[in-house]
């Protein structure tokens, strides 16, 4: 195998993506001899954080813990100015990162990779880029992220609107006003709710286009706490043991309940809840126990939380419109706000119910709903993504003959450990479906599959393996798990992009592992141990 730079169009790996998966892959490969190229669609490194630059897009797990491990070694200069980083300061922090370990050299920006495909003769991967231009590889690993192929609404009338169209996702880089403006904003997901109270502030009139209301809790943002910030990096080397142990990637001061909502009174109870919500969070969501599994748990957690918006909106018919109702709490992803219910107590901000009344067009001058026209100078479509799977199909990947990724997850994905899927050998992914990735700090589990892979193409290089590939019936056996798991939990009962919900025709199937990240990395460990246990691995001849 090539160690050293590769023959001009051969390199032993190809990673596709340079968010906080690609370039940690990257750098692993790299330390460890491999001949690696990184190709990029985007024209600088982030990945998500390249992307996403709408008004107030933050990170929603506490940038203490949401970065890499090994950094502190390396850039014991970086301070993290906020409890939750700003999206400019964390692609600073991913630009930093590239520089630190001179990963550049090895990054082709601007590359957008439109097919791979197995050679089954020669066992490489044979990638074109959307340029058309070839190059082969004996492993390709898929950084492309779990929220990367954005989503809009299939509605009429877009090449009419003769105002501006924004997507959250897609932001332009230079600074956008929305003053004096009439603006439109569709979708109120996390990047809704972010973005939301930004644009109202400049807006002189803002119509917010709701189709599910969503749970949100209070980031209680600010400068990091100052005891706090000397309790992580006085333990960071145990307390980062122990998030790569615990069941969401996430370590917290306090220790978790035990216990379930049921076990208190319902003055307790609210008291508790009262405590988190003040301390801000999605640790709200480990107030008791049971939340994620039992309903009538999370039924008080619903009730504290209507009982919020209730006490936030004003006018009480509107706050009755905000209520999210029909799916458990934390089912869909939990949104961290900023004064988002309130922005809702100002005059010139406007709610607009789209599952009661739909969107139809697009207009010249703005937008219609089945019993009303929107007059609007600009339309902001916070709506999300074709989540976990988009990203990967959206690459023509064909496998062993011919077999086409797409269609083999045409009734859902399909894969052993989320990290790789048989009948596409040499093939990996990072936080695929199938593992805690979404669920959990992406920080976290990117690191955890990093290692692992870039273990497992070591083992395979010094034992003489070069090709390795999940068995059918070992990712049949996952595959089922993770149905299972999930099974015992509240998450498949809400319609969320968990469950490919938000995508028209898309197969309903929970796709990431809520068994819990420490479990997962057992599991993935114990398969390395084991010689990869349900793989095949495959020598020269
Ligand atoms: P989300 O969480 O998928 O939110 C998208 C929002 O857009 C949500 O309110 C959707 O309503 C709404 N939406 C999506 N499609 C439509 C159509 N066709 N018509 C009307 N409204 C629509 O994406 P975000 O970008 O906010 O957040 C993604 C993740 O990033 C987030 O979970 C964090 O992990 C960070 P719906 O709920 O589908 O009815």
């Amino acid at each position: 195998m090539n160690s050293q730079a590769g023959a001009q169009n051969e390199r032993d790996v190809v990673v596709v993506g340079a968010g906080f998966s690609g370039l940690y892959m990257l750098h692993r490969l790299r330390q460890l001899g491999f001949a690696v190229e990184l190709l990029e669609a985007a024209d600088g490194v982030g990945g998500t954080w390249y992307w996403n630059r709408y008004p107030g897009a933050r990170c929603d797990i506490e940038s203490l813990q949401y970065s890499y491990s090994f950094m502190r070694e390396l850039d014991p200069e970086w301070e993290w100015s906020e409890r939750y980083a700003t999206q400019p300061e964390i692609l600073r922090y991913l630009n930093r990162v590239a520089d630190h370990l001179s990963l550049r050299p090895f990054i082709r920006l601007s590359t957008r990779v439109a097919s791979a495909t197995f050679d089954e003769a020669h066992g490489i991967w044979q990638i074109e880029t959307g340029q058309g231009e070839r190059l082969n590889a004996r492993y390709l690993v898929l950084a492309t992220g779990c929220l990367s192929l954005p989503r809009r609404p299939e509605v009429k009338g877009y090449e009419r609107f003769k105002g501006r169209i924004l997507q959250t996702s897609q932001w332009p880089h230079e600074e956008i006003a929305f003053n004096g403006e009439r603006v439109g904003v569709i979708g109120t997901g996390s990047s809704g709710i972010q973005s939301i109270p930004i644009i109202a502030r400049q807006a002189s009139e803002l119509f917010v286009f709701q189709r599910t209301p969503c749970f949100s809790v209070p980031a209680q943002n600010g400068p990091i706490d100052p005891s706090y910030r000397a309790w992580f990096k006085g333990n960071a080397r145990e307390l980062r043991d122990r998030a790569r142990q615990s069941p969401a990637g996430v370590v917290t001061r306090e220790a978790a309940e035990a216990a379930g909502a049921l076990a208190f009174s319902p003055e307790e109870r609210a008291r508790r809840y009262e405590a988190a919500w003040t301390k801000g969070g999605l640790d709200f969501m480990n107030t008791f126990a049971d939340l994620f599994v039992n309903p009538e748990a999370n039924d008080t957690a619903i009730d504290f939380l209507h009982d919020k918006i209730r006490a936030t909106v004003q006018n009480a018919q509107l706050a009755e419109r905000l209520l999210p109702r029909g799916y458990p709490a934390f089912a869909k992803r939990l949104c961290v706000d900023t004064g988002y219910h309130e922005t809702f107590n100002r005059s010139h901000v406007t709610l607009v119910d789209i599952a009661q009344h739909p969107i139809r067009e697009l207009t010249e001058t703005g937008l219609r709903t089945d019993d009303a026209h929107y007059e609007l100078d600009s339309i902001v479509f916070a709506t999300g993504f074709d989540a976990m799977t988009g990203a990967l199909c959206a690459i023509d990947i064909r496998g062993r003959s011919g077999l086409r990724l797409k269609e083999k997850w045409v009734a859902g994905p399909r894969t052993y450990l989320g990290l790789s899927v048989a009948g596409f050998p040499n093939l990996f992914l990072i936080t695929g479906p199938g593992s805690p990735s979404v669920i959990s700090n992406m920080v976290v589990s990117i690191e955890q599959h990093v290692e692992w892979i870039a273990d497992c193409l070591d083992s395979l290089r010094r034992r003489s393996f070069p090709s390795i590939e999940a068995n059918e019936s070992a990712e049949a056996a996952w595959v089922d798990h993770v149905r299972d798991v999930a099974a015992t939990t509240l998450f498949p009962r809400a319609p969320s992009w968990y469950v490919g919900a938000n995508i028209p025709g898309k197969p309903r199937v929970f796709m990431a592992y809520v068994g819990g990240v420490g479990a997962y990395r057992q599991k993935c460990d114990e398969v390395a141990r084991a010689g990869y246990a349900g793989f095949t691995l495959t020598g020269p001849d």
